[in-house]
């Protein structure tokens, strides 16, 4: 018969002889994998426009384009998880200057990237040969491992809003990264041909669904404005998000990429959202207007031309106390939840 001291000394043996062979007991973990609610270490955040364009315009004078890595951009970096320069754990966000005249050389990756255009003129990105021109509000595409660059042709800085999927793509361990060898790549569509040709809701005929190699790259701000004020005339509106769109491939109706969604929405004035959570984070940029957040109970104050992290699983609603209207533009990982039968909503009782 074991005595309790003979058991405890037994189990030390057992427990050191496991840890040794990298042997764990699930009921060593505890909470670690038995949680009754996701573990979120990233903290809701907001990052003043006012300082992000100070910080960016001051390494636009210091920081040589040629010497900052390829591109001239600030990562916007959640202070819960600073290891994962991201502001979610998915999510990675930056803002990017170009200078006029300057070009950020060719490259790609296996991270899928979007910009989504906030100042100045004369930008454009060139994906896979189609030179993509950006105007402030326009969405612009580069998706996984299309060859992209960016230049400035105009005669004032440019400024835009970078939002990738890289955190899930190094949790997965599937991060490839190639530089163009032989200076540009070369310009091999029409400009803008994507937008010319899928734009609306009319497809040419002989393109079946599902089949297109070349998605839509840009989403003009003309048309996301249109589509907005459109639905708010019917007054059709989400409880949780007011008078919210998705943008969507066009040939598939679904999400513009695998892991990462995006977003519009207009925040009517007076409009106070009921509140939900949802296991899908996001990061807005407010577009225009003001107004705040309820996130997990604290209220957090934006206006335009802020950034607001919302982690997985925060309960949140929006806010526009004033006469104006506020535009949010987001991202989300949505399509990865989703895709891996994760996702999962629910109201939060006020
Ligand atoms: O502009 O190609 O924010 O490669 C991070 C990685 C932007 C880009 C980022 C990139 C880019
Ligand atoms: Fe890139």
């Amino acid at each position: 018969m074991l005595t309790e001291e003979t058991t405890a000394q037994a189990l030390d043996a057992l427990y050191a002889e496991m840890a040794r062979l990298r042997i764990q007991g699930l009921w060593q973990l505890g909470d670690e994998i038995q949680a009754t609610r996701p573990k979120v270490r990233a903290v809701p955040y907001v990052w003043r426009g006012e300082d992000v364009r100070r910080v960016l315009l001051r390494a636009g004078e210091l920081v040589k384009h040629s010497e900052a890595a390829e591109r001239r951009t600030v990562r916007l970096v959640n202070p819960g998880i600073p290891e994962s320069h991201s502001a979610t754990h998915t999510l990675a966000a930056a803002v990017q200057l170009l200078l006029p005249g300057e070009v950020a050389p060719t490259h790609r990756h296996t991270p899928a990237a979007v910009r989504f255009m906030l100042q100045g003129h004369g930008a454009y990105t060139t994906v896979a040969g189609e030179r993509c021109h950006m105007r402030p509000g326009d969405l612009v595409l580069t998706p996984r491992m299309a060859w992209h660059h960016h230049g400035n042709a105009g005669d004032e800085p440019v400024i835009w809003t970078d939002g990738l999927d890289f955190p899930l793509v190094i949790l997965l361990n599937a991060t490839f990264w190639e530089p163009y060898r032989d200076g540009l790549q070369p310009e091999t569509e029409p400009a803008d041909a994507s937008t010319l040709r899928y734009a609306g809701t009319l497809r040419p005929g002989w393109r079946r669904p599902y089949t297109s190699p070349r998605p839509m790259l840009i989403y003009r701000w003309e048309d996301t404005d249109a589509a907005l004020r459109n639905l708010a005339r019917l007054d059709e509106a989400s409880p949780y998000d007011d008078v919210l769109l998705e943008y969507t491939n066009p040939l598939t109706g679904g999400h513009v990429f695998p892991a990462l969604a995006c977003f519009i929405q207009l925040l009517r004035p007076g409009v106070h959202t009921r509140a939900h959570r949802h296991t899908s984070s996001a990061v807005y940029h407010v577009f225009r207007g003001a107004g705040y957040s309820i996130i997990d109970g604290q209220r957090y104050d934006w206006a335009e031309g802020d950034w607001l992290a919302l982690p997985a699983w925060a309960a949140h609603l929006h806010v526009n106390p004033g006469p104006e209207e506020a535009i949010l533009y987001s991202i989300s990982d949505l399509p990865a939840l989703e895709a891996l039968d994760l996702y999962r909503e629910e109201a939060v009782p006020q």
